[in-house]
């Protein structure tokens, strides 16, 4: 089984996209192996049925206010799991997301990585 697991007060939001990287102009769909846009659910949207199941993790809005479009993850337990697949089995990939990280000074912290 893959696990993805978060521990931090986070919201994780928009898109888990595993690929190929064969350049910094490259398709970004192609090689795309999971897409997660969280739209009211952890469903794969790539087509390769990589559905995510759901522990813990709330859905909240998204950074423009979509309803239901991203997961809080308070810190204790949850994750969302992922069923193991030789497609996902790869040796170089990039994950990319908008994470929302709280902060003291009351900064928003929107952060695509
Ligand atoms: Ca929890």
């Amino acid at each position: 089984m893959v696990k993805l697991r978060c521990y931090l007060r986070t919201l994780l939001l928009i898109a888990i996209g595993l690929s190929w990287f064969s350049g910094a102009m490259a398709d970004l769909s192609d090689g795309l192996v999971a897409y997660y846009p969280f739209n009211g659910n952890a469903q794969d949207e790539s087509g390769n049925g990589h559905h995510g199941t759901v522990y813990g993790a709330i859905l909240v809005n998204d950074r423009f206010e979509n309803i239901d479009s991203a997961y809080h993850f308070d810190g204790i337990n949850d994750f969302i799991q992922i069923s193991d697949s030789p497609s996902l089995r790869v040796t170089t990939f990039t994950i990319s997301a908008w994470i929302y990280q709280p902060s003291y000074d009351g900064t928003v912290r929107w952060r695509w990585i």
